[in-house]
């Protein structure tokens, strides 16, 4: 791989996009990699990942914009749909993925870090959408997970204006849970996803599915996908695990229960 650096620190895995010449940018072959990168995660071990930019100035600073500029219809059209495909892939991952913002998130960046669970950021971000000044709309399903994540009013205003936002701002409407000075990001980032990776596994994914397909339907129907969630922890060793050592006497009882992922 040449522009994807990917670690794995016991059940938490760090993608790291890496080419911090273009601040990061988009170009075909960063989405072929991070395609590959995630086909190859390992889930049986992997509870979390942590998804950020590499240097301490951008997370990703867009799609490529020297690539994209001779871009044929047809060629813009499957650039469009390699790159939705990729950030789909990331957004129905089994597992919670965090961004970790650390600087620049333009268009595809703010869009890619959109396509994570959570976002969490460094004091120096910069977010924004700022596809309408390049001629385009933004094309990496920023106009439909911003309006979702924010507010439509908000969303609107962001992407009609193509203003960036500071970290503070952005922390202000709700786009990232929290802001970090830049050499704590990374920290706090494996310190979120060690907590996760710690609950019981198959849960955690059960809850991720429930609220991401939950919020496509109707609560009636959000809440018969929960209850089939919820039911099929009862097949599983990390329930038995979890309710046990809450049932088990004070003297058995364990301050962490080792959720075996089955
Ligand atoms: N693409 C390519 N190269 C980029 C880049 C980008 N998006 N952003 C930065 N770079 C490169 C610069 O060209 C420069 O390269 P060299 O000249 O050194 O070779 C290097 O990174 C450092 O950048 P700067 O010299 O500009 O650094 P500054 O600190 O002065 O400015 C900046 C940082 C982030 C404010 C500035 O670089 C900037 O404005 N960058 C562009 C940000 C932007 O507009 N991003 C949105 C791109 S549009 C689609 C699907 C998706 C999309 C489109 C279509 N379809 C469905 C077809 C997505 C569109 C976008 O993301």
């Amino acid at each position: 791989m040449e522009f994807i650096l990917y670690e794995v620190d016991g059940a938490v895995a760090t993608i790291t996009i890496n080419r911090p010449k273009a601040l990061n940018a988009l170009n075909s072959q960063v989405l072929d990699e991070l395609n590959a990168t995630l086909d190859a995660v390992d889930l049986n071990t992997v509870r979390c990942l942590i998804l950020t930019g590499a240097g301490d100035k951008s997370f990703v600073a867009g799609a490529d914009i020297g690539e994209m500029s001779t871009l044929t219809k047809a060629e813009g059209e499957a650039f469009g749909k390699k790159g939705n495909d990729v950030f789909r892939k990331l957004e129905k991952f089994p597992i919670p993925v965090i961004a970790a913002v650390n600087g620049f998130a333009l268009g595809g960046g703010c869009e890619i870090s959109m396509s994570c669970d959570i976002r969490i950021c460094s004091d120096n971000a910069v977010f924004g959408q700022p596809e309408v000044g390049l001629g385009i709309t933004p094309g990496f399903g920023g106009t439909q997970r911003l309006a979702r994540l924010v507010s439509p009013g908000m969303a609107k205003q962001l992407i009609y204006t193509a203003r960036n936002i500071k970290a503070e701002e952005a922390y202000r409407i709700g786009l990232v849970n929290a802001v970090y000075p830049q050499e704590e990001l990374i920290p706090a980032a494996q310190k979120m996803a060690a907590g996760i990776a710690a609950q019981a596994p198959i849960a955690v994914r059960n809850c991720k599915k429930a609220i991401d397909d939950g919020l496509q339907v109707s609560i009636d129907e959000a809440i018969v996908i929960e209850e089939k969630l919820f039911g099929d922890c009862f097949e599983t060793e990390d329930q038995k695990a979890g309710m046990g050592n809450f049932l088990a006497p004070k003297d058995q009882k364990v301050k962490v229960v080792e959720f075996k992922n089955c």
